[in-house]
């Protein structure tokens, strides 16, 4: 995918101060080649704007949004209550160490559903999106394969370095 000023994946965070977390999810998406935009925006603070961005994600070419937010975390569910763009959910641990955002985000009552990942789980939302927009996209698919071969030789490596462990007399491998 060729470096373009048009994102295909939104990511939205309730506060700049959930951006030290989401830096693991942009990270992966640089990396994977898929363009996002990356946006402020508040379920308390500013709702007209939430609105707006929901109501024209899928029609300005969005195709995955990724909504971060913690403590009442109602940004995620009021996203995804106003598209059909597909929504995954990061729950932040501000407050609670993050279960209130967690079960802000998961609990969705049927029929409204956001894609929910662990608290801070980052990278798995944008592992998710990038997954979702694979289906579509055989080159970021490759990508997609690549990345996870090479989590497949961490294991490798780190097989290899535990074989070296020798301070055991009872170890036998
Ligand atoms: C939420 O409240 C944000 O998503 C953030 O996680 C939390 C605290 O926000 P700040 O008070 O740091 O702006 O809206």
């Amino acid at each position: 995918m060729a470096a373009t000023n048009k994102p295909i994946v939104s990511v939205i965070m309730g506060s700049t101060s959930d951006l030290p977390v989401m830096k693991k999810a942009l990270d992966l998406l640089e990396q994977m080649e898929v363009p996002f935009e990356l946006l402020a925006l508040s379920a308390h603070r500013t709702p007209e704007e939430v609105t707006d961005f929901a109501t024209h994600a899928e029609e300005r070419g969005i195709r995955v949004i990724i909504a971060a937010a913690g403590m009442a975390a109602h940004l995620c569910g009021v996203i995804a209550a106003q598209t059909t763009v597909p929504v995954i959910g990061v729950p932040i641990a501000s407050t609670l160490s993050g279960m209130d955002a967690l079960l802000s985000i998961v609990q969705m009552p049927g029929g409204i559903p956001v894609a929910t990942v662990g608290i801070n789980g980052s990278l798995n939302a944008a592992l998710l999106a990038v997954q979702i927009l694979a289906v579509a996209d055989a080159d970021l698919a490759e990508r997609y394969r690549g990345y996870k071969e090479g989590l497949k030789q961490k294991i490798v490596k780190a097989n290899a370095d535990l074989a070296e462990v020798k301070d055991y007399k009872y170890k036998t491998n």
